[in-house]
């Protein structure tokens, strides 16, 4: 049985007096039904994983390098955000994968230094209104798949993220079919690459203007395990409810 998983990825968003959010959600959540992450900016982490020592929420990153070590001057590894209290970190966004050209083959290469350092992967999924409206998102969702995810990938060191482009902070948000559809889609081609049952250990996110007010039904959609939460996730008063909705 897998278990449902509220992540919230904050963004280039959040000072230390943010971290109040933390410590309310702590408070709120002190023994949830579902496992929680919240993925601050690096700035943040090891303050957040401190506040979150003696919970079950789970503090994350939102990138790493794919080396362990070097001369990549401002980036960051994963044995470093493991060594700061990470537990987790988002590989693949689509803010990543746009802004700083990041190919599916790369998202690989982290997720190989994440599982090394012993973080989980949160690898990132989606197609753009372009190739939804030329009816290529199957097409996407399995080549992004496919070539994001390196051998040696598992349910317990993986999470896949479902987040059309299209639906990030615009608040549109695609059909419960259309989410029904990419999801059974992704759990069939992880059946046939990892076999029908490794590929049910996977949990399956949903990503995309996740609020209180849509995420009951989006969690009642086929095989939604969760959500990545992007601006909803700022503020415990608007995340708690989401995570409740997941309970
Ligand atoms: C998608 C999501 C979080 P938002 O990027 O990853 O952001 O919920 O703001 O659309």
């Amino acid at each position: 049985m897998r278990r449902k998983l509220a992540a919230g990825n904050w963004k280039m968003n959040g000072t230390a007096s943010s971290l109040a959010e933390v410590q309310a959600l702590v408070s709120l959540h002190c023994a949830p039904s579902v496992d929680i992450l919240i993925c601050p900016p690096a700035t943040l982490i090891a303050q957040a994983a401190g506040l979150c020592a003696n919970s079950p929420i789970m503090i994350g990153a939102q990138d790493c390098h794919a080396a362990a070590s070097g001369a990549h001057t401002g980036d960051i590894s994963a044995p470093m955000l493991a060594d700061t209290g990470a537990g987790a970190v988002i590989l693949g966004h689509s803010e990543r994968r746009e802004n700083h050209n990041e190919t599916s083959d790369l998202v690989a290469q982290k997720a190989v230094a994440a599982h090394a350092a012993g973080l989980i992967a949160v690898v990132c999924l989606g197609e753009s209104l372009a190739q939804r409206e030329g009816a290529q998102t199957l097409d996407v969702i399995a080549e992004q798949l496919a070539a994001s995810l390196p051998d040696g990938t598992t349910g317990a060191n993986t999470v896949i993220a479902y987040e059309p482009i299209w639906a990030i902070g615009t608040g549109l948000t695609p059909s419960l079919a259309q989410i029904g559809e990419v999801h059974d889609f992704i759990r069939s081609r992880l059946s046939e690459r990892f076999g029908v049952q490794a590929a049910e250990d996977f949990r399956l996110l949903y990503g995309g203007s996740v609020k209180p007010e849509n995420a009951a039904e989006i969690f009642a959609t086929s095989n939604v395990d969760g959500a990545l939460v992007g601006g909803a996730s700022l503020k415990s008063e608007d995340f708690s409810p989401i995570i409740r909705a997941l309970e």
